[in-house]
């Protein structure tokens, strides 16, 4: 069986193989736990990324392995495989899944297939800055019990990292408003809300991987894509789709995720310590991201993008409220946590 999305809600058989082939594929790449620093390793984690290596999640990453291996004196050890190396999202989710890859730094759209309660992060205008979705992420009651709901999918969800706030870009048509998305072919995440919010301003979502977003717009597959300003100018969609309207619709969390059972597997003390560097890697992220949003909106304007920024965002969300609707009793329970920490009804 398939769902809308077409992606299995079972595991095939090719998943199982492929996934077989990868992991031998990995483990020939393990110098560093066979000889050398990492020789006395008594864990030996992999963790995919789909970034390259200087960006800032990737950043993060490498920030929580370092803290691991300093603070375990070297017994656990994680290698940071970046650019894309081991898959494309969807692809490393069902492997970290499967527990071939034991660790993931993944968008928690591709993940809302897995762990529907994911979905929440890809409802449009929710959060209204950055501030207001760190205080959902922060809270016990919110973005901490979220990240427990993964578990019964298989994933021990270790922290969020900022994922600033995606915004869409086009190759032709400049957008100024809700209605100028109308007949367009956008490429969405691998999930079913964002393909909802596509519809709902009358365009046609297409799902698929990261890395094939370049070629398809090139080819004219597509006429944009939408995503934060690190990633619009690190894939280099800007050099095809050189129009950016910054509505920031969505704010689609990061998270870090592993394996359960291999986390499950950890003792108690180590199961801490991971917990704790994830955790000090977090601030670190969001510094490097906040820089480098601010670097590349730079770069974007040097490069000549044109820049439109929406300064009302009440169309917007007038034209997506469907979306909203129809999740809305689903996600209710965060929906009205996110609701109350609102600045305006902070007080
Ligand atoms: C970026 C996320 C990355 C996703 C990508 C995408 O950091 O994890 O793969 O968007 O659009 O912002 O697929």
């Amino acid at each position: 069986m398939a769902n809308r999305i077409g992606r299995p809600t079972s595991l095939s058989r090719r998943t199982i193989l492929r996934a077989g082939a990868m992991g031998a594929a990995a483990l020939a790449t393990l110098p560093l736990a066979a000889c050398g620093p990492g020789g006395n390793a008594e864990h030996y984690f992999r963790l995919a990324e789909t970034h390259p290596e200087d960006y800032p999640t990737t950043l993060g990453d490498k920030r929580f392995a370092e803290l691991v291996r300093e603070r375990s004196s070297g017994r656990i050890q994680i290698q940071v495989f970046a650019g894309g190396r081991l898959g494309e999202e969807a692809d490393i989710i069902e492997q970290v899944q499967l527990g071939v890859i034991e660790m993931t730094r993944v968008s928690s759209a591709p993940m809302a297939e897995f762990a529907t309660p994911m979905g929440l992060f890809g409802l449009p205008y929710i959060f209204d800055d950055a501030d207001h979705m760190w205080r959902f992420l922060d809270a016990d009651d919110g973005g901490q019990k979220l990240l427990g709901e993964m578990e019964t999918a298989g994933f021990k969800g270790l922290c969020y990292f900022d994922p600033g706030a995606r915004s869409f870009y086009t190759t032709d048509k400049v957008i100024t408003s809700p209605e100028d998305v109308r007949g367009l072919k956008f490429r969405v995440q691998e999930t079913a809300v964002i393909m909802d919010f596509i519809e709902a301003l009358g365009g046609s979502p297409t799902p698929m991987g990261y890395g094939e977003v370049y070629s398809s717009l090139q080819s004219g597959l597509l006429d944009g894509a939408e995503n934060n300003p690190p990633s619009y100018y690190s894939a280099s969609h800007y050099e095809i789709a050189p129009n950016y309207t910054l509505d920031e619709h969505m704010r689609v969390a990061e998270i870090l995720i592993v394996n359960r059972s291999v986390w499950e597997d950890l003792p108690a003390e180590d199961q801490d310590l991971l917990q704790q560097a994830a955790a000090d890697a977090v601030p670190f992220q969001k510094e490097k991201w906040n820089a480098q949003v601010d670097a590349d909106m730079q770069k974007l304007r040097d490069a000549g993008v044109t820049i439109t920024r929406v300064g009302d965002i009440t169309p917007w969300r007038a034209a997506t409220q469907s979306v909203i609707d129809k999740y809305g009793e689903q996600y209710a329970e965060y929906l009205d946590r996110i609701d109350a920490l609102r600045p305006s009804s902070q007080h």
